[in-house]
């Protein structure tokens, strides 16, 4: 009988496993029986935006949190597959930071390529999930969102990739049931054009904050408050954005900091980041971990240490991406197929230890980078992954750091050169802060500009397009 392999979640994540198989049977080896539930009607994950906040048309709890506006907020170079490369998808350089929609096409085209969505049950929710020690099978019960038939399915390996920046991490402050204006999660934003003239707090000081308020600034927003709990990220803020310790309690539509001052509001954003949360798993199968770089209780960060025939895919905090969910796949391929062995629950214990050692003394965010390059280096040197320069994208990610030290609101506006082609990206027909039409369409065939970019490793796009428009 050959492998039974379930993976849950045709995000990112998910299809990066379809592929690690897709291209093992491309070089002769057998295909498993793989069955990829997806509670939504396509694949993509975050990446297949819809309005829905709250709810979802299915009645499910919506899974994206990502906004009409949202262009990467890390260079694409950074996250480029390696085995299937912008080039290849778009036949010419494109820009180092693409809105959603693009980077959507991008993921999508790959996985178009290897014909895997015959995989997927679509609109298929998985509820349940038991494991048999004895027989080492799960069984998988799936419900059709649509019609509400269930199913059941036993598999020898399973693949948990449902992503993990969907819950929110909803704290409470004294006195917000008092604000008199809208208090959201950023898991249920989608938009700042109605927030123009508006007050804003934001509370937080991650991507979420940053991000969220700088859309509402370029949207017209009167003032943006960030509210730490840790510190402040301290960018070179627009003149109308100011950083605040936290909030200790709301009186109205006023919120008291705790610096002693205070600030009215309209609106209130919690950028207060995501819970892991698998409603379908038993609690000795699911992660249970904060936002980090290296979860626990993940072997490679990939194997359950307690039961190695369950994986998890994109559970740690990402400056890595899709060719990072890329060499889990692979890795975890191989683990299933027995291609790489499995260490002793002493070894995997003691190199998981190891790996939570560094991070705990991890310096700053360069050092961070520094680590998960290290980790998806590790999992690339044990797979046919196609290999590529780690450290030339460790660097991109620390100049793209410095970049957004340096300007906030310019740092989109840089070209990177791909570490895979060597290609060096277009410098964008239009500057971030400007550009209110973000679709596929606008981005690839908007305003033609003449630069020639390809002699430029790293460019100040701003200085060129003052110089130029
Ligand atoms: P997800 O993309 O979350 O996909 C998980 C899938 O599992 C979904 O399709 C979901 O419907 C499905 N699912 C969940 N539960 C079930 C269930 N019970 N049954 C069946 N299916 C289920 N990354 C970048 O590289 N660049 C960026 O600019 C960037 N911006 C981001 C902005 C926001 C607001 C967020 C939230 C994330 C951003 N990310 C960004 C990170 C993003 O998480 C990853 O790019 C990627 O989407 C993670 O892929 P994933 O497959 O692990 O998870
Ligand atoms: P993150 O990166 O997990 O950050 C969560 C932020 O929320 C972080 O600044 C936390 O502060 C803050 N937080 C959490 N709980 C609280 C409470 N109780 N009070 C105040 N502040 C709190 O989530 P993001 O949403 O920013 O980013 C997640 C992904 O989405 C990321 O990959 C992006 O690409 C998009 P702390 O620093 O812990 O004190």
């Amino acid at each position: 009988m050959s492998l039974r392999v379930g993976i849950i979640g045709a995000g990112p994540s998910g299809m990066a496993q379809l592929r690690a198989f897709e291209a093992a049977r491309a070089k002769g080896a057998d295909m498993p029986e793989i069955v990829c539930f997806e509670k939504q009607s396509d694949w993509g994950g975050q990446w297949n935006y819809s309005w829905h906040t709250g709810i979802d048309g299915s009645g499910e709890s919506a899974h994206s949190s990502m906004y009409r506006h949202l262009w990467s907020n890390g260079p694409k170079e950074c996250l480029e597959f390696s085995d299937y490369t912008f080039d290849e998808h778009f036949g010419r350089p494109i820009s180092s930071f693409p809105p959603r929609e693009v980077l959507f096409d991008y993921i999508a085209g790959r996985v178009e390529k290897s014909d895997v969505r015959k995989y997927i049950q679509f609109n298929t929710a998985v509820r349940w999930v038991n494991y048999d020690e004895a027989t080492e099978e799960f069984t998988l019960f799936s419900q059709d969102v649509k019609t509400g038939e269930s199913k059941t399915y036993v598999f020898d390996k399973l693949v948990v990739s449902t992503g993990h920046f969907s819950t929110p991490n909803i704290p409470e402050f004294d006195g917000i049931n008092t604000f008199p204006g809208e208090v959201l999660h950023a898991h249920d934003f989608r938009g700042a054009e109605r927030f123009g003239g508006k007050r804003l707090l934001m509370i937080g000081s991650s991507y979420s904050a940053e991000d969220i308020g700088m859309q509402a600034h370029k949207m017209g927003a009167a003032s943006i408050t960030l509210s730490y709990r840790s510190g402040p990220m301290g960018f070179d803020w627009p003149s109308t954005t100011v950083e605040r310790p936290l909030v200790t309690r709301f009186e109205g539509t006023t919120a008291h900091f705790a610096d002693g001052t205070s600030g009215e509001f309209d609106a209130v954003i919690m950028c207060t980041g995501y819970l892991h949360k698998y409603p379908f798993l038993p609690s000795d199968l699911a992660v249970n971990s904060p936002n980090v770089l290296y979860p626990g209780n993940l072997y490679k960060g990939v194997v359950w240490q307690q039961n190695t025939n369950l994986f998890y895919l994109g559970a740690q905090d990402q400056y890595y991406t899709f060719n990072m969910f890329d060499a889990q796949a692979w890795f975890a391929r191989d683990v299933m197929t027995g291609k790489i062995a499995m260490p002793s629950a002493a070894e995997r214990a003691a190199d998981i230890q190891s790996w939570l050692d560094t991070q705990a003394a991890l310096a700053d965010h360069d050092a961070e980078a520094d680590f998960q390059t290290d980790y998806v280096r590790e999992l690339i040197n044990a797979t046919d992954y196609p290999e590529f320069d780690l450290d030339a994208v460790s660097t991109l990610f620390k100049d793209w750091m410095r970049h957004k030290s340096e300007d906030i609101l310019g740092y989109r506006d840089k070209a990177h050169r791909s570490v895979i082609t060597g290609t060096m990206a277009e410098i964008h027909h239009t500057r971030w802060i400007n550009a209110m039409d973000d679709s596929l369409e606008r981005f690839l065939n908007g305003p033609s500009q003449n630069m020639d970019t390809n002699a430029m490793a790293t460019v100040d796009a701003n200085a060129i397009l003052a110089k130029g428009k």
